[in-house]
């Protein structure tokens, strides 16, 4: 990343906290947040960062210290390495500056860690007030850099799906589901990925019927085959879901409710553009699949955001009135699931723009056999 694109990060949150609470110091301690306001990730590191009138600092642990000065280039952070107590160290920073007001983000970290820190503020005459998601509204908006990449996550995405789709029958049925699963993500991790977004879904048969199924210890059999998967590519996330069918003959209600899943998901694209709500467009889609009958066997929300996390804003379900805007990256995955049988869905990743959307995936839809 440039650090153009990092200080502007900063500088816009530095304006939005000034203008609606009047206050220039804020400390994050979200992961993801701190990622995309410093360019340093560090996953369950423990590590705050602090942006102040004149000054930024980041503070991690030995552990993080050198992958958080190799990740910041020539960004005006001073990174400050912590033993034992962090809040020690921040609260020195604090009065180093003569702060004596400061925003503290109450989302991510624990109650008590937050309470012993806002306690030790208190005790130095130090206010602070509690701020939820500061950096998530921003985040929701991808900018072009961020589209860069995630339409290369969704590519790699894509071609791991041939791969699969271009084994022989003999080979699929000669897989556990959880092989399946390191097959794809090898064919990831070979192909400029780093790792995983989330646990694979692979499930067969009437494991499919269980949404958020684990691959497990058991051979690919004839039948249903639901692929849920995606990658990590520049630290963005990729998801994407295709259902495809196995062996020679398909079951009628499975064909049946695969058609009624893949009309009602093009609904939801072709309805998806800068303007709606996302509770519309969940209820369009929710709608068309309940008129066929199927309306208990669709519990799950319609979509989700995608980005630096696999599962973030905007939520795309029959509640959340917030407006799509261009730039918003989102998934569109209804589904349709009968216990004891198995489940099917299609799940796109799309880039909402003003007239439309941006469809990252290029994988079929139509009914895929392999036999
Ligand atoms: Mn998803």
């Amino acid at each position: 990343m440039e650090n153009s694109i990092s200080s502007k990060r900063i500088k816009n949150l530095k304006n939005e906290i000034e203008s609606s609470f009047n206050i220039s110091n804020i400390l994050i301690f979200k992961d993801e947040d701190i990622f995309y306001l410093t360019n340093f990730y560090g996953k369950n590191s423990n590590s705050a960062f602090l942006i102040t009138e004149n000054k930024n600092y980041l503070f991690v642990n030995f552990i993080y210290f050198e992958e958080a000065k190799n990740s910041q280039g020539d960004l005006n952070i001073e990174i400050i390495l912590y033993k034992g107590d962090k809040n020690k160290y921040i609260l020195e920073v604090l009065k180093e500056n003569s702060i004596n007001e400061l925003l503290m983000q109450s989302n991510f970290i624990s109650y008590y860690d937050y309470a012993q820190l806002e306690n030790l503020l208190k005790e130095s005459g130090i206010k602070s007030k509690s701020i939820n998601n500061p950096v998530g509204k921003f985040r929701l908006i991808k900018e072009k850099s961020e589209q860069d990449i995630l339409r290369m996550a969704c590519k790699l995405t894509d071609e791991s799906f041939s791969y699969i789709c271009s084994k022989k029958y003999e080979e699929i049925i000669s897989l556990k589901e959880s092989v399946l699963a390191i097959e794809l993500e090898k064919f990831l991790l070979n192909s400029g990925g780093t790792g995983k977004s989330f646990d694979f879904i692979i499930a067969n048969n009437s494991n499919s019927s269980k949404p958020h199924y684990s691959a497990q210890y058991n051979y690919i059999k004839d039948g249903l085959l639901l692929m849920d998967y995606g990658v990590l590519y520049n630290n963005y996330c990729s998801d994407i879901t295709r259902t495809v069918f196995i062996g020679k003959k398909i079951n009628s209600k499975l064909k049946e409710i695969y058609k009624i899943v893949s009309e009602a998901q093009l609904l939801a694209l072709n309805y998806c553009k800068e303007g709606i709500k996302a509770c519309e467009l969940d209820k369009i889609t929710r709608n068309y699949i309940s008129e066929k009958g199927y309306k208990e066997n669709f519990g799950h929300s319609l979509g989700h955001g995608v980005g630096i996390e696999i599962h973030e804003p905007p939520w795309i379900n029959e509640k959340n009135e917030e407006v799509l805007r261009e730039g918003m990256v989102i998934t569109i995955e209804p589904g349709i699931y009968i216990e004891n049988l198995g489940g099917v869905r299609i799940e796109d990743m799309v880039i909402v723009r003003k007239n439309g959307c941006e469809n990252l995936y290029k994988s079929s839809k139509e009914i895929i056999q392999i036999y």
